[in-house]
């Protein structure tokens, strides 16, 4: 029996009373109850029959439409994907109809089902006969199959054949998401991170039910996108990264594909060009942006606040203009983010007329605004999203000033920064990170409510999009660098996002993250061991 294998039970002892005291009872592995699962599911019937899988398990793919069934179909290959190498089982994926086994298996049905499911709601019921997920959009299922893969022991991770009995618990769960924007960022511009390395963590994300990818696609040191228009951008202000290292840029169909993957995951990309600060590389590409006229150095330091587009000159525009046009065009998502932050180097005056410029743009191509919440500072446009990375010792001015936007209907996207700032060193032993905001154990990032943040400041949770997890990226070059400091942290962003707000308990949240352990060391994420959490031994 592997490892895993074995200190998993120990988790699912610890988790469950029944099996009392001494230790599970000899023979085979006990199914994995329903509720284990990150995030948590809003509501779980546990019992009757469990499911076993057999090498005779098909997936079967139905729908309403046949753009339905196919739809399904995709979604029941990427699964089949999933658990053919661990299972070694072939997991045929075909339609029902007319199949003489039809009835058993693990059945896909798209189109169908409450609508109180709604846009990313599923149901799965697992009983004798296999498992059943149903939903009335494809997010949905994806999300239910994400679901049943945490219900499958962790060695189903693995790539080779593991010799497991791969049996999902009897019942019933119905589970819709609290809110709709779940998201994480990546800080591509401080350190250039590649296609493969962005993919990665899309499947990460993907598992624990994120929805969107927020890509910092360009900074002082760095800019990450290939601008057609404007070609130095990428050739000369991408070709170096924090600590000189040679970075690197995206062409427009490396670009593609990643929004692509993305899209296949069920994750929406949102792009963002931060501007007018934070604009170094673009400034040293280009004198004419300059006020002076003069480009300045490439920029390979950790600094903030220094850099800034010039407002007066026309010059300027010409280049949102086109930069926002040709990435647009490379966005089927709804946003685009023009950040907004830290935008020290700019007058208070000259930064309210260029967002009022710069928004304009993004909506003439068909976009809603995303910016941090500095932009609450300046007129936010209509319908668009302040993403909000206070933090406790954030001044009651800077958050009246964002509850005021929220009441003229501005939405908020929640990234307090002493919570989900994924950069934040842990404790001060932490190798990697900052701590300007404070250390962040994986309680404390777990431990507040996206409802009620702002609510002090008179923000209702009507107003709260959801939230997001930034991974800023001064410190951090490799994916292994990435995962310890975005897991376990991220899982409980997962659930903040997910779960019913009745749901959120740390005492129990912490033994379920625990059982994640053994899921993400078969992944190979080289997450975070936080002491604060029960891990399994092994
Ligand atoms: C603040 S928060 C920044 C980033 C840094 C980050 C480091 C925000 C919108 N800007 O430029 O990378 O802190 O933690």
């Amino acid at each position: 029996m592997p490892r895993v294998v074995g200190s998993l039970l120990l988790v699912v002892a610890a988790g469950v009373s029944s099996i009392g005291a001494t230790g599970p009872a000899p023979g085979p592995a006990p199914a994995r109850p329903l509720d284990q699962v990150v995030p948590a599911p809003e509501r779980v019937r546990p019992g009757g029959s469990p499911y076993t899988l057999t090498p005779a398990t098909r997936i079967l793919a139905d729908g309403a439409s046949r753009a339905d069934t196919r739809e399904a179909a995709r979604i029941g290959s990427y699964l089949a994907g999933l658990l053919r190498p661990s299972t070694g089982y072939a997991l045929p994926v075909g339609e029902p109809k007319g199949d003489r086994n039809a009835r058993d298996g693990i059945r896909l049905r798209l189109g169908t089902g409450d609508r109180n499911l709604g846009t990313e709601g599923y149901r799965l019921e697992s009983g004798r006969h296999g498992v059943t997920i149903t939903a009335r959009e494809p997010a949905g299922l994806f999300h239910g199959v994400q679901t049943l893969r945490q219900l499958l022991p962790a060695p189903v991770e693995k790539r080779s054949t593991q010799r497991v009995r791969w049996t999902v618990a009897g019942g019933t769960i119905t589970d819709t998401p609290r809110f709709a924007y779940r998201g994480a960022m990546l800080d591509v511009s401080r350190h250039f991170l590649t296609v493969d390395q962005v993919k990665l963590y899309i499947d990460q994300l993907a598992l624990y039910k994120i929805n969107t990818l927020h890509l910092h696609l360009s900074d002082d040191q760095g800019w990450r996108i290939a601008v057609d228009s404007w070609p130095r951008l990428a050739t000369y202000g991408g070709s170096t990264q924090v600590g000189g290292g040679p970075g690197g840029y995206y062409t427009k169909a490396q670009y593609r594909d990643l929004v692509a993957y993305a899209t296949s995951r069920h994750l929406e990309v949102i792009p963002e060009i931060d501007m007018p600060g934070h604009t170094n590389a673009a400034l040293a590409s280009y004198a004419e942006l300059n006020c002076d006229g003069v480009a300045p150095p490439l920029y390979t330091g950790t600094a903030v606040g220094f850099s800034s587009l010039c407002v007066p000159k026309e010059v300027t525009y010409d280049f949102v203009d086109d930069v926002v046009r040709e990435l647009a065009a490379l966005t089927p998502g709804r946003y685009l983010h023009i950040g907004g932050d830290e935008a020290h180097a700019t007058s208070h005056a000259d930064y309210v007329a260029f967002m009022d410029r710069a928004q304009a743009v993004v909506a003439k191509y068909g976009k809603t605004v995303a910016g941090w919440h500095q932009i609450t500072g300046a007129t936010p446009a209509a319908g668009a999203v302040a993403q909000y990375w206070g933090y406790d010792a954030t001044g009651s001015a800077e958050r009246a000033q964002v509850a005021a936007a929220a009441k003229k209907g501005t939405r908020l996207v929640l990234s307090p920064a002493d919570r989900v700032y994924l950069d934040m060193k842990y404790d001060r032993s932490t190798p990697l990170g900052q701590s300007w905001a404070g250390y962040t154990e994986v309680d404390r990032s777990y431990d507040w409510d996206p409802g009620t943040y702002l609510a002090g400041a008179g923000v209702p949770e009507s107003a709260v999009l959801g939230i997001e997890a930034p991974l800023w990226t001064e410190t951090i070059a490799t994916s292994d660098q990435m995962e310890y400091m975005a897991f376990p942290r991220l899982l409980g962003v997962a659930e903040l996002g997910w779960s019913p707000a009745a749901s959120h308990d740390w005492d129990t949240y912490k033994l379920r993250l625990a059982a994640q352990g053994p899921r993400m060391t078969a992944l190979g994420i080289d997450y975070y061991r936080s002491p604060l959490v029960p891990w399994p031994a092994g």
